[in-house]
């Protein structure tokens, strides 16, 4: 039996076009910056999000944590959402590898942060506080159902941020969800943003890797600061062809898992103890009714019985994320799943 996995964008395998790549690629030691391969990725990248300069690094964690650093001091305070990916999910790295302090602020249904909060997050210049230094935007928001956030509202971020001379970065791992979504270049999202890191390793289906674009001087920070990290690699280059695969054929096609993610949700609509909370881009969010007898692990483990794979949020709450390798027959299979497990209960 076929596994239909729903967890996450990152399960994705890369395409056979990608292995075939990976297999002929070009490699140098990117450490002395020789790949040619990570250095075509880098000059793709920064051209396709509008700035002068890309680093490949190994993950959006790293990408994001790389961003934060460059841009500021031990004892700085960055503003973000309390959603944020890089507040939640990032293992504290910020605070832990940088000394700077997250301030979070609501994060809105709708991904955003209110500009009222934002301002008011920002601290006077008195010795007694920390020094405000950059705001994080997300988008698409993971957390907020996968919803893509529009080029005015980041322009009226980065005017905010402009006139308090604070940096503003873009934690845009699905920045190419959000560009489907809105039908617009992604660059039309990234331009006002001081730094901006997407993900090749998710709905792109590359098997890893992430890239932080930016000024030329960020960059050379960011550069600095990867080589601390430990996440100055090699041979990359045979990392980057499936990169730049991913942005040479994928991107296109992340339409067709917005509407795979809108028939998921449309068929759960339909499931007796399910609620579909939201469903945005690739996301899908549900909640499973706190009066039906099942427990979170039976219904993990029933659906992992029929082959199927979610991810769970917390709570009595569901995330299942359409991608690549889910087709139209593996949506039917898991609304099917459901609707056995949760009648059978
Ligand atoms: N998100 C993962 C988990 O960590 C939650 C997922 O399955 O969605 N920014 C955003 C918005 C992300 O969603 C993620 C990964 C990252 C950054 C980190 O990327 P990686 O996993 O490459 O470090």
């Amino acid at each position: 039996m076929e596994t239909i996995d729903l967890r996450s964008d990152t399960v994705t395998q890369p395409t056979a076009a990608m292995r075939e790549a990976m297999a002929q690629a070009k490699v140098g030691d990117d450490v002395y910056g020789e790949d040619p391969t990570v250095n075509r990725l880098q000059a793709v990248s920064a051209e396709l999000m509008g700035k002068e300069a890309a680093l490949f690094l190994p993950s959006g964690t790293m990408g994001n944590l790389a961003a934060v650093l460059a841009h500021c001091q031990r004892g700085d305070e960055v503003v973000l959402g309390h959603l944020a990916h890089t507040f939640r999910y990032e293992a504290g790295g910020i605070a832990a590898l940088g000394g700077v302090q997250p301030h979070t602020i609501p994060n809105q249904p709708d991904g955003t942060l209110r500009l009222e909060d934002i301002e008011a997050a920002i601290r006077p210049d008195d010795a007694h506080f920390p020094i405000t230094r950059l705001v994080v935007l997300e988008n698409t928001h993971n957390r907020c159902g996968g919803v893509a956030v529009d080029a005015a509202y980041t322009e009226s971020v980065a005017e905010l941020a402009g006139r308090h001379s604070l940096g503003l970065h873009l934690d845009g791992a699905r920045i190419f969800n959000a560009a489907a979504a809105l039908g617009v270049p992604a660059k039309s999202l990234a331009a006002l943003v001081d730094s901006v890191t997407f993900c090749l390793s998710k709905g792109l289906c590359a098997p890893v890797g992430s890239v932080l674009c930016g000024s030329a001087a960020f960059i050379g920070r960011a550069h600095r600061i990867r080589k601390q990290l430990g996440g100055g690699m090699r041979q990359a280059g045979v990392l980057a062809a499936a990169g730049l695969v991913a942005l040479e054929q994928m991107v296109e096609r992340l339409g067709e898992d917005h509407q795979r993610a809108g028939r998921l949700a449309d068929g759960l609509r339909q499931v007796p103890g399910l609620t579909v909370e939201s469903q945005h881009t690739n996301m899908v969010y549900l909640h499973v009714a706190e009066t039906h007898p099942i427990s979170m692990d039976e219904l993990l483990e029933r659906l992992a019985d029929r082959g199927v794979k979610v991810g769970m949020v917390g709570g009595r709450r569901l995330r299942l994320v359409t991608h690549y390798w889910i087709d139209d027959g593996a949506v039917e299979r898991a609304v099917n799943a459901f609707v056995e497990v949760l009648s059978a209960s």
